[in-house]
C-alpha cells in the first residue's frame, strides 16, 4: 500500500502514518493545528523539509543521517561537500534529491558527554530554531524533526523532548513561524514516541 503524502493527509486532517500504524493515530495535540507527533521513518515523508541529525562534516554517518543519505542517493553528499561543514547548534539546507521530501535541513546536535548540560541544551535548542528559521527563509510550509542527538550523541531522551518542544513553542510564540503549516516531531523509537505523548501537553496544551 502507498503511504499517503502529507498534502493529502492535510485535507483529511490526518498526519502521515504507515498503513500498519494508521489505527494508532489520535489527534492528541493541537496548537494552531501545526504540531504533529508521529512514529515513522523520516525518509518516507513527502513534505517540504526533513531535518537530518548530522555531524560537523555533513558528509554522512550512521543513524538517521545514514538512512537519509541512502534514500536521497549520491547527489546529496555531492552537494554537502560544497557546504564546508557545519558547527554544532547550526544547520544548513540542501535539496532532497531522491527523497520524497523537497529539502533536507542538516542540523548538527551536541554530543552530550562533550559538553556541560546547559551548553548542550543551548545547542540542541539552537538546532530546532535554525531548522525552523531555514524553513521560513526558504518559504517551506512543512518540516519534520527527528529526535536530534538522542542516538549516537547520547542526549537524554526526556530532556531532549522537553527542550525541543519548548524551543519550538517559543519560536511560534515569537510569531516567527506564522508561515509554517505543519511541524512534525518524527520519532523512530517507540520510547521517544511515548515520551513525546507524555510531555507535549506541557508545551502545547490541547485546544
Ligand atoms: N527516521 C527517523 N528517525 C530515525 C531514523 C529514521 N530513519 N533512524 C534513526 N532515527 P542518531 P544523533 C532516530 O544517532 O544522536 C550519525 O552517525 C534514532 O532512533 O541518528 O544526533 C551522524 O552522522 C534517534 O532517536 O543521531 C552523527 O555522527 C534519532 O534518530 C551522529 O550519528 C537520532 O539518532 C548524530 O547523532
Amino acid at each position: 500500500d502507498e503511504i499517503p503524502t502529507l498534502s493529502l493527509l492535510y485535507k483529511l486532517n490526518r498526519i502521515p502514518v504507515a498503513s500498519d500504524q494508521a489505527s494508532s493515530y489520535e489527534p492528541n495535540v493541537a496548537y494552531n493545528d501545526k504540531i504533529s507527533i508521529i512514529k515513522q521513518d523520516i525518509t518516507l515523508l513527502g513534505i517540504d523539509a526533513i531535518v537530518n541529525a548530522a555531524n560537523e562534516s555533513l558528509l554522512g554517518g550512521g543513524g538517521v543521517d545514514g538512512a537519509i543519505h541512502r534514500a536521497a542517493g549520491p547527489d546529496l553528499v555531492k552537494e554537502c561537500r560544497t557546504l564546508d561543514g557545519c558547527e554544532a547548534g547550526d544547520a544548513k539546507i540542501t535539496d532532497g534529491y531522491e527523497l520524497p521530501s523537497k529539502k533536507v535541513i542538516h542540523a548538527v546536535g551536541p554530543r552530550w558527554y562533550a559538553l556541560g548540560s546547559s551548553e548542550a541544551e543551548a545547542k540542541l535548542k539552537s538546532c530546532y530554531r535554525r531548522g525552523l528559521e531555514l524553513a521560513v527563509e526558504n518559504d517551506l510550509k512543512s518540516i519534520a524533526f527527528p529526535a536530534i542527538s538522542t542516538g549516537v550523541f547520547s542526549y537524554p531522551n526526556v530532556k531532549a523532548c522537553n527542550d525541543a518542544l519548548s524551543e519550538v513553542r517559543k519560536f511560534l510564540d515569537e510569531g516567527k513561524g506564522d508561515g509554517l503549516q505543519r511541524i512534525i516531531f518524527c520519532n523512530f523509537l517507540q520510547k521517544d514516541q511515548d515520551i513525546y505523548y507524555k510531555h507535549v501537553s506541557k508545551h502545547f496544551p490541547p485546544l
